[in-house]
């Protein structure tokens, strides 16, 4: 059996831990700082196991030797936001966190694949690959998948539509700068501009944006963690299985969409060798402004980093 490590046991992580259960892809291990918390959660759904057929051995630690020889480690642990945070307000309470989680693990598997979604996303992903001194392959950041479901589930709502049939492109950053991709989004293949009628896909567009803040002010104490869970297990999924799956994911650029040496979300092709490929839309004049204003705004949040921790 493979085996993946979450890393923060809290809403996020133990569901991922419960999708990726499901898929019975792997060996699973929660690490959380709480004590008791992962190894109770662990064990809750190592019973479960028996009454939904999966072969799979869940355990949860306080220790990072439990995530030794993972194929894939997920980073879910630091704080979510509360109502009036903009994910860049948890940069520095969660890059203490997230840099620990990146190194210790690493030590204990040397050839793990990261997914990254603690927030700021972009930005914890660029620290995970510099402070490892990562491949850009092997550390792939959280969003698109989420944003463009979201964008998706609005689109179904809409339309009524099943929502196998509508495919939605969120890419940019993952922050309020995102870029929903109206012209390259369709409902079974017609563009999503000819289907739905301007006004409510502005509206659409708009509620995509800031579907995160829509979950955080109904739940108060947290942010959202199904949908999160659920990007995060079909992206394993996809490198574990070696689909070379294209899924919108953060990814390191390098000269892509003309963006250097910073996290950004764009149609990556995932396999078991994590990044496969980035795939590069040709942009028009209005979605290329908006691409470079949200890769602004993801570079200051690194830079801020940069001012944080050395690497
Ligand atoms: O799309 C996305 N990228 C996101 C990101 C969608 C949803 C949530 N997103 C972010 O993930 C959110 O803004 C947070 O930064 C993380 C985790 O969110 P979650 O909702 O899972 O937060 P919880 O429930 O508070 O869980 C975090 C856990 C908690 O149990 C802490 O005890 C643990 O992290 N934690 C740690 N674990 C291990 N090691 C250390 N150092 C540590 N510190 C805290």
């Amino acid at each position: 059996m493979q085996k993946i490590s979450i890393v923060g046991a809290g809403m996020t992580g133990a569901t991922t831990a419960h999708w990726l259960a499901e898929r019975e892809l792997a060996d699973l291990v929660l690490v959380d700082v709480i004590e008791g918390m992962p190894q109770g959660k662990g064990l809750d759904m190592l019973e479960t196991m028996p009454i939904i057929g999966r072969d799979v051995e869940i355990v949860g630690s306080n220790d990072y030797a439990a995530t030794k020889g993972s194929d894939i480690v997920i980073i879910t642990a630091g704080l979510p936001r509360k109502p009036g945070m903009s994910r860049d307000d948890l940069l520095s309470a969660n890059a203490d966190i997230v840099g620990k989680a990146a190194t210790e693990t690493l030590k204990y598997s040397p050839d793990a694949i990261y997914v990254v979604l603690t927030n700021p996303l972009d930005t914890m992903a660029y620290l995970t690959m510099k402070l490892n001194k990562l491949p850009r392959e092997r550390v792939i950041g959280q969003a698109g998948v989420l944003d463009s479901a979201r964008m998706r589930a609005f689109v179904a709502q809409q339309t009524g539509v099943s929502v196998e049939n509508i495919q939605c492109y969120v890419l940019g950053g993952h922050g309020d700068e995102m870029v929903p991709l109206t012209r390259h989004s369709n409902v079974a293949g017609i563009p999503l501009r000819d289907y739905v009628p301007a006004d409510k896909l502005e509206a659409i567009v708009s509620r995509t944006r800031k579907g995160g803040g829509e979950i955080v002010n109904l739940l108060k104490t947290g942010s959202a963690f199904y949908a999160p869970s659920a990007a995060v297990a079909q992206m394993t999924e996809a490198i574990l299985k070696d689909k070379h799956l294209i899924l919108p994911c953060s990814a390191y650029m390098q000269g892509e969409y003309g963006l250097n040496d910073i996290f950004f979300g764009v149609p990556v092709m995932l396999g078991r060798g994590g990044v496969e490929k980035i795939i590069e839309y040709n942009l028009d004049a209005d979605e290329k402004a908006q691409f470079d204003k949200s890769a602004a705004a993801v570079k200051e949040t690194h830079e801020a980093l940069k001012k944080l921790v050395k690497i």
